[in-house]
């Protein structure tokens, strides 16, 4: 068939289709996408050289639609379910995300597109939860829990059958694909009325506020969406005078030259009426929150090894308490330690710290003798690898943020890859290796263009 949508184009449809409704659902959203854009404006007129390297790598377009939510699931069969999902949008499971060890009972994954191409037309993703009741102490809880969740169907019928054409004859029509996001959309819809009484919703609050949020609805509600900001330090010092108060801490590296990786923050989760089944019925129930984010580049495993140092090290010397106590020391604990992480985008090349895309630009004059050359003569230039994916400890950082005050439960640090792929129905794609093979390709492309295939066998 010749007339089927592209999945870029359809997870185009539908990450318009999710913010809108978040926007309806939660307007503080809207303000923050609205300040998120005065800043990246403001970033891009003030920075040309920005400006002119995001043109030509081929990064501003996306940089408007460019956001990630959040949805915390209940089941291996809802997992698989949404895997299938995402995947009729040109999403893939990215990375493992053990998150027990921050004494959370969740291990996840990022739905995102892998290919250059589709990440430039619109890098939507979900970091993706799965709930794992066998760390609940209470078995008798956790029993009752998998009971509740067994009889919910997060997935309409009608997206179900979409999704199984979809398989079958190879993607969707328009018609069909359109009918699809908004059959998709009803899954992340937040309900207000629990499928639960106010005294299970309370057992299961204790247990923790996770397992309330999981359990207690009919579907995995988007939890937040977050735009991609150019300078979070901006964003974040300019949303009080929008109304919306950020926690107090910026998660991941600290602000520099060269941003590598991710920093985020979130502002606090709204306190929404909720209706439970049975008497005594109106309560309420906080999940719902906002995030901002600022993406630096992709580190290889030995940047990787050298910022997973360097933070171990921040977090050692300096922690922040529940109230934000100490967030100033932390800073500068944080700024200190990276000073050992080098600060522009050269180095961090030459010593293969982070990934870049290689691209040519007019002709090279005779055979040049090696890679730094060509790109001293500015023939070869390497644009910096956005980092995609998420980051175990911020990611914890932003969960804990949104559980308010409640002492944290504490778990054994049990990672289990081959439990949460055994769910999924599928393994997770390493997200360094996509880095490696996006630079390597581009490489090779980019010297043969050039003419210096010989450079490509050393
Ligand atoms: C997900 C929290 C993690 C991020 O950006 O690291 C996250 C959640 O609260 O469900 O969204
Ligand atoms: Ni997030």
């Amino acid at each position: 068939m010749t007339d089927l949508m592209h999945p870029d184009d359809i997870r185009g449809l539908f990450s318009k289709a999710m913010s809108d409704m978040y926007r309806d659902e939660v307007p503080q959203y809207g303000d923050l996408i609205d300040l998120v854009r005065d800043v990246n404006n403001e970033v891009l007129a003030g920075d040309p050289d920005l400006q002119a390297q995001m043109q030509a790598a081929d990064e501003l377009d996306r940089l408007d639609v460019e956001r990630h939510g959040a949805i915390r699931l209940g089941t291996a069969e809802e997992l698989s379910s949404i895997r299938r999902m995402f995947a009729v949008m040109g999403m893939y499971p990215v990375g493992y995300y053990d998150l027990s060890v921050a004494g959370l009972p969740v291990h996840s994954t990022a739905f995102r597109p892998i290919e250059t191409a589709a990440l430039s037309r619109n890098p939507f993703r979900v970091f993706t939860s799965l709930v794992r009741l066998e760390l609940l102490e209470d078995r008798d809880l956790a029993a009752a829990a998998a009971d509740i969740l067994a009889q919910r169907q997060i997935v309409t019928s009608k997206a179900l059958f979409l999704i199984e054409t979809a398989e079958l004859q190879g993607g969707l029509t328009k018609p069909q694909a359109e009918e699809f996001v908004a059959q998709a959309l009803e899954t992340f819809r937040w309900h207000s009325d629990a499928t639960v009484d106010a005294e299970t919703y309370e057992r299961l609050h204790d247990a923790h506020r996770l397992i309330a949020d999981v359990v207690s609805f009919k579907g995995p509600h988007i939890n937040h969406l977050t735009p991609r900001t150019l300078d979070i330090d901006e964003v974040q010092r300019l949303m009080p005078e929008r109304g919306i108060a950020p926690k107090a801490v910026i998660e991941g590296p600290p602000r520099r030259n060269a941003g590598i990786l991710l920093r985020q923050t979130s502002f606090k989760a709204l306190e929404e009426p909720v209706k439970f089944k049975g008497a005594d019925a109106a309560g309420t129930h906080t999940a719902r929150f906002g995030e901002i984010e600022q993406r630096g580049v992709a580190l290889t495993a030995e940047g990787r090894a050298l910022y997973d140092r360097c933070l171990a090290e921040t977090r050692a010397a300096a922690a922040v308490g529940g109230q934000g106590q100490g967030a100033g020391d932390y800073v500068d604990a944080l700024n200190a330690k990276f000073v050992a992480f080098p600060d522009d985008l050269d180095t961090l090349r030459r010593e293969k710290l982070a990934f870049f895309r290689y691209r040519a630009v007019g002709q090279a004059a005779g055979q040049a003798g090696d890679v730094e050359a060509l790109i001293a003569s500015g023939a070869l230039v390497a644009d910096p690898q956005v980092y995609e994916d998420f980051l175990p400890v911020s990611a914890a950082g932003i969960f804990q943020s949104n559980l308010g005050s409640d002492a944290q439960s504490t778990y054994d640090a049990a990672a289990n890859q081959d439990a949460f792929e055994a769910a999924l129905g599928t393994t997770v794609t390493d997200p360094t290796g996509l880095y490696a093979k996006i630079q390597n390709d581009s490489l090779v492309e980019a010297l043969t263009q050039l003419g210096q295939g010989h450079l490509l066998a050393a």
